[in-house]
């Protein structure tokens, strides 16, 4: 959901403002318009923007933001599985050192890969980062 899409909390009028000659009627109404606007918060709330697409990682469970991985370090053991989840606006990669298990470039969506043996698997976003030492790029330890 684009931020544009967003409705303003002030547009969203009271549907029974006109109707008290039922008063059933209007805690019903009521009800309904306030689960609406909790529905456009969470909505608004989840999208791409800056403030909240980092939180609520794990080593496990990364989440792809915009111009960064979160968390960058995922300190598993052998035999786990690592989930990236697209969160951003942009479309991003993950691309592995190795060159084993890597994604497409994506704006959405997951990609998974095992790790069953011990090692440094450091992996980037090829389009917003130029090398696996700096911009957007992340590191699977397993050990
Ligand atoms: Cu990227």
């Amino acid at each position: 959901m684009k931020r544009e899409d967003c409705p303003r909390l002030a547009s969203v009028t009271h549907p029974t403002d006109r109707d008290s000659t039922s008063t059933r009627r209007k805690t019903t109404n009521a009800t309904y318009g306030l689960v609406l606007v909790a529905a456009f918060a969470l909505a608004c709330s989840g999208d791409g923007g800056t403030g909240s697409c980092g939180s609520g990682g794990s080593a496990t469970s990364v989440t792809v933001c915009d111009r960064f991985f979160a968390p960058s370090a995922s300190p598993v053991t052998p035999g786990a599985t690592v989930t990236w989840t697209w969160r951003g606006a942009e479309g991003h990669n993950v691309t592995f050192e190795d060159g084993q298990g890597s994604s497409a470039t994506q704006v959405s969506g997951m990609h998974s890969r095992t790790f069953p043996g011990a090692g440094t698997f450091r992996y980037r976003c090829t389009i917003h980062s130029s090398d696996f030492n700096t911009g957007m790029v992340g590191t699977v330890s397993v050990q």
